[in-house]
């Protein structure tokens, strides 16, 4: 509210939206069609692609996910054919409209897409090993899951593990500087798009990480301040 001369309170002047925010965003999915996500047990991981729950299994929901800066959206995989391996894949080749539209959305400019199977990706037992490294990234990680599934897990707000169970259709985003790392679950197989805004970089930075300026910021952002609300 403004003040006039008189102390009376007039509305604030309407804003001219510009014709970018007149765009409508692509909403994100409703709480109920986020994947499922749960608090892993304590201690070591033994076997990386068991679920690893606590017993009695301690859900995390869509709005803890969101507060740890995560985003999500449902996309429909099967209706699109994509290769199983393309170093890398033009986003501008998408011929699904919501992939388009969140390409443009969110600058994504680079994509490729990986399928991580024992008989498709080169060295896949080093490599599964290494996505299961603890890291952070200097840039968001964005993932689309084109077939099969896996684990994301990530760090929450008590430095506990959350394991994220992420399927095809699912697109997920996490921030820039947050913990985290990734396996394949028992089935053995997922295919994913990889996506970038930018020129892909790929450097894992593993844990501890307290002094790297993509660390501070996520602390600042999704930690600290979110304590205070
Ligand atoms: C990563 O960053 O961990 C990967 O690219 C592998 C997982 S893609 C589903």
């Amino acid at each position: 509210m403004a003040d006039t001369a008189s102390g009376a309170k007039l509305p604030e002047p309407k804003k001219l939206k510009t014709s970018e925010e007149e765009k409508e965003k692509m909403d994100q999915a409703p709480d109920n069609e986020w994947p499922d996500a749960w608090i892993m047990t304590d201690g070591e991981c033994k076997d990386q692609k068991a679920e690893n729950r606590k017993e009695p299994n301690e859900v995390v929901d869509a709005a803890a996910l969101r507060k740890l800066g995560i985003c999500y959206w449902k996309m429909d995989a099967g209706a699109y054919d994509y290769p199983a391996l393309a170093v890398p894949w033009d986003p501008k080749d998408a011929v699904d409209p919501r992939l388009k539209q969140l390409r443009d959305e969110r600058g994504y400019s680079y994509a490729d897409i990986i399928t991580i199977h024992p008989e498709k990706l080169p060295e896949y037992d080093k490599k599964v090993k290494s996505f299961f490294e603890e890291h952070i990234h200097d840039a968001e990680e964005i993932r689309y899951i084109l077939d099969g599934s896996g684990f994301f897990d990530v760090r929450d707000d008590k430095d506990r593990w959350v394991r994220i169970h992420v399927k095809k259709g699912d697109l997920m985003t996490l921030p820039e500087g947050i913990y985290h790392r990734f396996t394949v679950d028992e089935n053995d197989i997922i295919k994913a798009m990889r996506l970038f805004i930018g020129q892909p970089i790929w450097t894992p930075f593993n844990r501890p990480q307290e002094e790297h300026p993509s660390r501070k910021k996520y602390v600042t952002e999704f930690i600290e301040e979110k304590k205070e609300e």
